[in-house]
């Protein structure tokens, strides 16, 4: 399988570890930075300040997720994002937007964005799928991050229900994988991601991390995106330090990116991963041996 989604510019394509996706919210109201970069100037200066750090991508949205958020007016989503993406994308930034909207994602794509994340997976919106496979972004047709979703913030915690998580989730965006393709994307072009925080308790997040070698069995690349989320605040210490360390785990299984707020942490941590994951592929090419028996005479 090709690690990287046909459709990102070529030098994000040859890097050998995961990419470090840096958290843009233009929300008053997004679970860790909410507020905080609300206003436009606000949002391109953390942006650029993300891409100095080492941000491969950005992730730029303008609807908050957070357990019990309520659905934001769509003309205010695009008038959030849209200056901020413009902005970004005529420095070079290459930028995803977060919307679960089609004309969100329209609008975004129209403005400078190459990618689309959508956390419902096509779910929330019926028009998504389709949109997506004929936009074409500054990379050409665009890539589309379709998230493990069951349903919206208000209702999500309700819906974290599974007889056995790994297993069900992968069933599920085995399900969208299909739907996406029927709507004519580019099965090259799809990005899984487990949806970590989304109908899930914190047991069901640690129990799909283990199933990330199952997650990639559907054959696409993967996000993970447990930056900050509550299931690592839950551990005590710093939630940022947390998700570096999770960060390395991702890669160390081959994860395509993570999506982080704390950039230098994450970076480092792929960097870790990924040279893990080199070592164990090394390994497993050469074959293991049996330790040679020393023999005492
Ligand atoms: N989580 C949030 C927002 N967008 N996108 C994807 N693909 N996966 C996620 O898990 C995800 C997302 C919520 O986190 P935030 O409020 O810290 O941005």
């Amino acid at each position: 399988m090709d690690p990287h989604p046909r459709g990102i510019p070529e030098h994000l394509a040859r890097c050998e570890h995961s990419l470090v996706m840096g958290v843009v919210n233009v929300t008053p109201d997004s679970f860790s930075d909410g507020g905080r970069h609300l206003a436009p100037d606000a949002a391109v200066a953390h942006g650029r300040s993300l891409l100095a750090e080492g941000a491969h991508l950005l992730d730029i949205g303008g609807e908050s997720t957070r357990p019990g958020a309520q659905r934001v007016d769509p003309t205010e989503e695009i008038d959030r994002i849209r200056p901020v993406i413009r902005e970004l994308a005529a420095d070079g930034a290459v930028i995803s937007v977060d919307t679960m909207r089609a004309e969100t994602a329209r609008a975004a794509v129209d403005a400078g964005a190459g990618i689309v994340n959508d956390v419902s997976g096509g779910l929330a919106d019926p028009d998504m799928a389709a949109t997506v496979a004929a936009l074409r972004g500054p990379h050409g047709p665009v890539p589309y991050i379709a998230m493990h979703w069951r349903g919206h913030s208000d209702v999500m915690d309700d819906l974290a229900c599974y007889d056995d998580v790994v297993t069900e989730v992968t069933r599920e965006l085995g399900a969208r994988v299909d739907a996406l393709l029927t709507a004519g994307l580019d099965p090259a072009r799809i990005v899984l991601d487990p949806g970590l925080g989304f109908a899930k308790t914190a047991d069901q997040n640690w129990e799909l991390l283990t199933g990330l070698d199952t997650l990639a069995s559907l054959g696409r690349p993967l996000l993970v995106a447990g930056s900050r989320k509550r299931f690592l605040a839950e551990l005590g210490g710093d939630r940022d330090h947390a998700t570096a360390a999770l960060a390395a785990h991702s890669a160390e299984h081959g994860a395509w990116a993570v999506r982080v707020h704390d950039v230098p942490g994450a970076l480092a941590a792929v960097r870790v991963g990924g040279r893990l994951r080199s070592a164990h592929l090394a390994r497993a090419r050469r074959g293991t041996r049996p330790p040679r028996q020393e023999r005492i005479t």
